[in-house]
């Protein structure tokens, strides 16, 4: 144990992360993706939220990703985030994500954006309005209401808390049935563009459920748990994808509510989404890379002024408590923060958005550090997380100083 925490000049020389943003892997920081072509080849303009996590933006961001179309990204403010910017608005006029400009001319609307670059680059393995594409476009749809319905509206009973919950897994069955009939994890022969529609949702219904329900998706379904197996085997899904406490407190706001059913292995998981381990959570299968410190020390560093400003306590006390907690981190020795920084240490722990601020591994690894660093000053948490809104992450606050 030690009580002298590495400066921040110190931390720096232990890390080496420096992605290429612009060439390289699918990353949520990009602001420009040009896959080794020139940039005169330029058509897209993707405009998509500050936070990487509208479902809607993640499924024109992989498609773009796995076709390798040059574009430009956009980063616009959701409303319950803080104020839609002026200029979208301009663009477009409901505010509503995503947007493409596709060689100048704006198109809303997921569907039709996907269809706008189909017509424009070719489909993505099937098409959009093939017909082996189609009843797995409607199969989407009604999974994606059955769980709204079991998720988002409280339940007056414990019967209708059951029923939803069974009408649920019948539609889950059919998605079982329809992974099952090619030999392939995914959804036809080789991965299309109706594996992209149904990660965003996949994705959260996989974390909502496991945090607001005690039921996992990807454990109790075995073609759902191949599925998602195969969709870690790819860069482009791995650069998009979000942890189980992101999505858990990143829904409510957007559905209008999350219902927690109060069982005991929801209890169970929730505290352990909450407060940890994070390892072993079955929102990720794939194992842990090399290079998950480093990426979580430098996008601290990068952001550090930020990150201590938006902090409710102390700008000295949050300085020094962070330090300890990265120095834990990066050379494993538990490094005493100062009596107090607690729960700073826990609002920073609640507030590691994936991918916004960093891929899934670098933030299980920033939260462990945090919450063992601040289980050595005592057991306050930090402000709470709203529940209505996400004001408390604001983009505005974020902006550059
Ligand atoms: N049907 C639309 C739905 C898009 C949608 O609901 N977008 C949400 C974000 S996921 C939105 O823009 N909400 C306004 C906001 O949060 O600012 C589509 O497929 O593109």
């Amino acid at each position: 144990m030690t009580n002298s925490p590495l400066s921040w000049q110190e931390l720096a020389t232990l890390t080496d992360w420096n992605p290429d943003l612009v060439n390289g892997a699918t990353n949520s920081q990009s602001r420009l993706r040009l896959f080794g072509q020139p940039e005169s080849n330029l058509r897209v303009t993707l405009y998509r939220d500050h936070h990487a996590w509208c479902p809607y933006c993640q499924k024109i961001w992989l498609w773009l990703e796995e076709k390798q179309i040059p574009y430009r990204v956009e980063k616009v403010t959701m409303f319950c985030y803080g104020t839609k910017e002026p200029w979208y608005k301009q663009k477009v006029p409901s505010g509503m994500l995503p947007a493409l400009a596709l060689d100048g001319k704006i198109i809303t609307e997921s569907d039709d954006i996907l269809l706008a670059l189909e017509r424009a680059f070719q489909p993505l393995g099937w098409g959009m309005t093939d017909p082996r594409v189609l009843p797995l476009r409607k199969l989407e749809r009604l999974l994606f209401r059955a769980w709204c319905s079991w998720l988002c509206y409280p339940a007056r009973s414990p019967k209708e808390e059951k029923l939803n919950r069974e009408q649920f897994i019948s539609v889950v069955a059919k998605v079982e049935t329809a992974l099952a009939s090619t030999p392939a994890a995914y959804f036809l022969e080789e991965f299309s563009t109706v594996d992209v529609i149904f990660t965003p949702y996949v994705e959260r219904m996989n974390a909502s459920l496991y945090y607001y329900k005690g039921y996992s998706l990807r454990e109790e379904n075995p073609h759902l748990s191949a599925w998602f197996d195969a969709m870690e085997t790819r860069s482009t899904y791995r650069g998009t994808q979000s942890d189980f406490h992101t999505h858990a407190h990143d829904l409510p706001p957007q559905m209008g509510g999350c219902w927690e059913n109060g069982e005991p292995q929801m209890l169970k998981n929730k505290a352990r989404v909450d407060h940890g381990d994070w390892f072993g959570l079955p929102d990720v299968g794939y194992p842990e890379p090399e290079t998950s410190r480093t990426e979580a020390l430098y996008r601290v560093w990068k952001h550090r002024e930020n990150i201590i400003r938006v902090n409710p306590s102390e700008p000295e006390l949050v300085d020094r408590a962070l330090r300890c907690a990265l120095t834990q981190m990066m050379t494993g020795a538990e490094c005493e923060p100062p009596a107090g920084s607690d729960g700073a240490l826990r609002y920073l722990r609640d507030r590691i958005s994936v991918p916004r601020d960093m891929s899934i591994y670098a933030a299980k690894r920033l939260r462990t550090a945090l919450e063992l660093t601040a289980a050595l000053a005592g057991d306050r948490q930090g402000v709470p997380i709203p529940f209505k809104h996400r004001q408390d992450q604001d983009p505005a606050n974020f902006a550059k100083i």
